[in-house]
């Protein structure tokens, strides 16, 4: 049994027991364990008077962190942890630990990102870090539903591809037998080619690879993007689609990981919808003259828009220049993209398309790029091709701004980046 499925009222009743021995306090004639699992504590208890000598003299030596069985008694107990305890007649030690252990599991002694990272099975049976996994795990399942619902297909694009799609960032080469790939940047290309495919509504929830050399607290070389593309839709229908989503998702995590969110002292509110939208314009005069017209918005910049809107807000009509290939100009100097934000965190970016052949080769052509590369793509934009819009919006991204953590690390379980492949 697990310790969520133990109570009080089951007093008198035998159970058996899976856990780690998260402390053990030796009074003398009465001796805790602390057996920790995946959803909480049992206290066992062992009183000398009671218990059989061997099983006694055993407890008394088990080291912290093995993996015990225990068979015993449940014990209705106010002072323990959920109030009860239990009365063990066999205690098994299924897997002894070594000691001393290279992380601290209680939360006595704090450690610093690095050491956690270096002993991340360690660091993951803390509960507060658990905890930020079981709500990543929710949110998953809350986007798969929601999209579900929604008429969208669940698509597995190549992570092994021939091109870029998102210009700036690098590319991780790959060798592929005879030929040099890369690891993909995001499913873009694909997605858009399901559109002219007939697919209509497609998502896609999988890893992305970025050769970012800059070691932020916002960026991972190996992150996860949730994709969708939709045909006959233009920018403001996927914002629609996007802000919709964000809500349900904190309704579903507000209802479903109540624990989880106490054990990080996290307070959510549902963001209410619509979301704030501003022009990338009107973001340059909230900024006086600290950036030239044309050019990316910088964290400082970020930070300083973020402190002036509350919650979530979406960033429209940025310049095409510094747009990729197949976004779609809005005018000569604009384009029909967004960004959605979190205080100074971009959640998501988006676009109508460049759905026109013609224009698509120019546009390419116009970026340095050679449409050659990109026939796979082109061809599928020649035999009609619907208008269509979508966005990619980072996992890891939405875990750290509603739960208000201040790296991307704290959000991946075994993090990439500029130095870390292990573990
Ligand atoms: P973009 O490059 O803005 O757009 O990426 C989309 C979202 O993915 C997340 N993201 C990252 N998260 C962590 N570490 C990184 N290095 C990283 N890079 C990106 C961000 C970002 O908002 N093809 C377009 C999407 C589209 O138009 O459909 C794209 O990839 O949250």
């Amino acid at each position: 049994m697990r310790s969520a499925e133990i109570s009080p009222e089951m007093d008198g009743k035998k159970v058996t027991v899976f856990g780690w021995v998260h402390e053990v306090r030796d009074l003398g004639g009465l001796v805790f364990i602390v057996l920790r699992d995946r959803e909480g504590f049992i206290q066992v208890t062992l009183p000398k008077k009671i218990i059989d000598p061997e099983t006694f003299k055993k407890a008394k030596k088990i080291s912290r962190e093995s993996v015990l069985r225990v068979e015993g008694t449940v014990k209705k107990e106010e002072k323990a942890p959920n109030g009860f305890e239990i009365i063990p007649e066999v205690i098994d030690v299924l897997n002894e630990s070594q000691a001393p252990l290279p992380l601290e599991v209680t939360e006595k002694v704090p450690a610093d990102l690095d050491t956690r990272l270096e002993n991340r099975f360690m660091d993951l049976r803390r509960p507060k870090i658990f905890a930020i996994f079981k709500i990543k795990s929710e949110i998953t399942k809350s986007i798969r539903d929601f999209l579900n619902r929604e008429g969208f297909i669940e698509v597995q694009t190549p992570k092994i591809v021939s091109t870029a799609t998102e210009g700036g960032t690098e590319l991780f080469p790959v060798s592929y037998f005879e030929r040099e790939a890369f690891l993909n940047q995001s499913p873009q290309l694909y997605k858009q080619i399901l559109m002219s495919a007939g697919f209509e509504k497609v998502f896609e929830i999988g890893p992305i690879f970025r050769a970012e050399e800059h070691n932020t607290t916002r960026h991972l070389n190996e992150a996860t993007s949730v994709d969708i593309e939709v045909s006959f839709a233009d920018h403001e229908d996927v914002m629609k689609i996007l802000e919709r989503l964000i809500a349900k998702v904190y309704c579903d995590v507000l209802e479903n990981c109540e624990k989880q969110l106490e054990i990080l002292d996290v307070k959510l509110e549902v963001p209410e919808i619509p979301f704030e939208r501003i022009t990338y314009d009107e973001a340059l005069e909230m900024l006086g003259d600290q950036i030239p017209w044309g050019e990316d918005l910088d964290l400082q910049a970020l930070k300083t828009i973020g402190s002036k809107i509350e919650s979530h807000y979406f960033i429209t009509n940025w310049p095409i220049k510094i747009k990729p290939f197949y976004v779609m100009a809005l005018d000569e100097k604009l384009s029909k993209s967004f960004d959605l934000m979190h205080g100074y965190i971009e959640l998501a970016s988006g676009a109508q398309r460049e759905h026109r052949y013609e224009k698509l080769v120019e546009n390419i052509k116009s970026k340095g790029l050679h449409p050659e590369s990109f026939e796979f793509y082109l061809k599928a934009f020649r035999y009609g091709m619907p208008p269509h819009s979508g966005w990619g919006l980072g996992l890891e991204r939405l875990v750290m701004s509603m739960l208000n953590l201040n790296n991307i690390r704290e959000a991946m379980l075994f993090p990439r980046d500029r130095t870390r492949l292990v573990p």
